[in-house]
């Protein structure tokens, strides 16, 4: 049976489970995503490495695991996440071993075509955690160059205290020193965002002048609480100090574990890892579970905000297109108070709304889109830009009427100044949902209408008129 659910146009495996993306780099030319993987089940377990090759980002070829767990190897209960880097010229893969519960860093190093992978024998290079922590996690290892020498983050939390970046170094990959805690959290400090008590993933890097930090701030009690993190600030003799501290998608759990990697082209780019919103079970019986999001472009704006925005190679993914011009909103007048075109419709499409105001034209107003919507309403996803509040919004309270999905509230802050313009870029893509907001507040999460016929897209503003300058859709190719 086909499973109406599944994206066409983002990248996941042919079939079974995903995770985390890892090892992350460009090498001659081809980008090479590797992926926290299942080979045998649409649930997490027995990790491996997928791997998938690309020229452009947007289409990839799949290829054979790259990394399985070896029998009695310091990795035998998984292959959990890790990079990518150029050790002298051989691809190498910076990891983590998982023996549950031990966690261990580990290397493995590639053909040149990162096809075929061994296993260094000196794993693993570092086999504990630094003694006297007492630490909630040892895990995901980033790794770069500086000052003729090797860097290593390995994400970690202190008990009672708050999640932290243990720094490493080295001279030659495999004999690595502890200099210290790169930075801590305070698990007590909840403004403007808690940062949970364990951080995954850390993925630290320079952009616009600056260091980034990125990384996934866990909590599995009291509540399930996941969710991605950066930092923005200085790095200076092994410390990093960030000025700013904010949640990096209104999505929460829906974009998790991101990883980042610098292309040839000297871009900072991010993938991240979209789980599943319905049950195990469901995703046991379709035979997947897992999407990676579009890979993003990271850039500082000239006040040192960060700019997320689709790689321009997402365009090559659009097919037929379609626009209209000057379209007002009416406000609550409107009767049932949206509008609809004809024609404008789609589960796979991009849709680009740029809706303006006039010179001077400050007064609030709510408005945007309803996506996935039935033609009685009866399944309905809402997206919309509260301007007073200056907020992204997404709901997908009544995106399915399956009471077996988890559905939510998902929010991210927009700044909006006076009469600024508002460009929102929307991707549908059946269950995966990814909406961007002016370039800086993203949303990704998923749905997953029951109806055959809940392809709707109509536009609504509430308590004032809006003007639409520009409405574009196109069909996302799906070969
Ligand atoms: N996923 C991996 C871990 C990582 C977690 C295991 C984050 O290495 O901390 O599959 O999703």
């Amino acid at each position: 049976m086909i499973d109406r659910h599944r994206p066409l146009y983002h990248f996941l495996p042919p079939a079974n489970w995903m995770n985390d993306p890892n090892g992350l780099i460009q090498w001659q030319g081809v980008y090479h995503l590797f992926y926290q993987y299942n080979p045998r089940s649409a649930a997490w377990g027995d990790i491996h490495w997928g791997h998938a090759a690309s020229s452009d980002l947007v289409h990839w070829e799949h290829l054979p695991v790259a990394l399985m767990p070896t029998p009695d190897g310091p990795d035998h209960a998984g292959v959990w996440s890790g990079c990518a880097v150029d050790w002298d010229g051989t691809p190498t893969m910076v990891y983590t071993g998982w023996t549950g519960p031990g966690e261990h860093v580990c290397l493995a190093t590639g053909s040149d075509d990162l096809v075929t992978w061994e296993k260094h024998p000196a794993n693993p290079v570092i086999p504990e955690p630094p003694a006297g922590l007492e630490s909630l996690g040892f895990r995901d290892p980033c790794v770069w160059r500086e000052n003729e020498r090797w860097m290593m983050t390995i994400g970690s939390g202190f008990r009672g205290i708050g999640g932290a970046v243990l720094l490493y170094s080295s001279v030659d990959l495999i004999h690595w020193e502890y200099k210290g805690p790169l930075i801590i959290g305070d698990v007590r400090q909840i403004d403007p965002v808690w940062t949970g008590k364990m951080w995954e993933c850390p993925s630290f890097f320079p952009l616009g002048g600056e260091h980034m930090l990125m990384f996934s701030a866990m909590d599995l009690e009291p509540s399930e609480s996941l969710y991605t993190v950066y930092m923005l600030g200085a790095y200076q003799a092994g410390t990093f100090a960030p000025r700013m501290v904010a949640q990096m998608d209104g999505g929460d759990v829906y974009f998790y574990a991101p990883q980042s990697f610098c292309d040839e082209r000297g871009r900072r780019i991010v993938f991240g890892w979209s789980r599943e919103a319905r049950t195990v079970e469901s995703s046991l019986a379709a035979g997947w579970a897992g999407v990676m999001t579009l890979p993003r472009l990271l850039e500082l704006d000239e006040q040192g905000g960060l700019l997320q925005r689709p790689v321009p190679e997402v365009e090559l993914l659009r097919g037929a297109g379609r626009e209209w011009k000057e379209l007002m909103l009416a406000g609550e007048q409107a009767p049932g108070g949206l509008l609809a075109l004809e024609g404008l419709a789609g589960d796979t499409v991009e849709l680009e709304v740029d809706f303006a105001f006039k010179s001077g034209e400050t007064q609030a107003g709510v408005f945007g889109l309803q996506v996935r919507r039935s033609p009685g309403g009866e399944e309905l996803t809402e997206i919309r830009v509260d301007r007073e509040a200056g907020l992204l919004v997404l709901n997908t309270l009544r995106s399915s009427i399956d009471r077996d999905v988890q559905a939510g509230h998902y929010e991210a802050p927009l700044a909006l100044d006076g009469d600024a313009p508002v460009r929102l870029r929307v991707f549908l893509d059946r269950s995966m949902i990814e909406i961007f907001a002016n370039d800086r507040a993203v949303i990704t999460a998923r749905v997953y209408p029951s109806r055959s016929d809940s392809i709707g897209i109509a536009l609504f503003a509430h308590h004032n008129p809006v003007a639409i300058a520009s409405l574009r859709m196109w069909e996302m190719r799906c070969e």
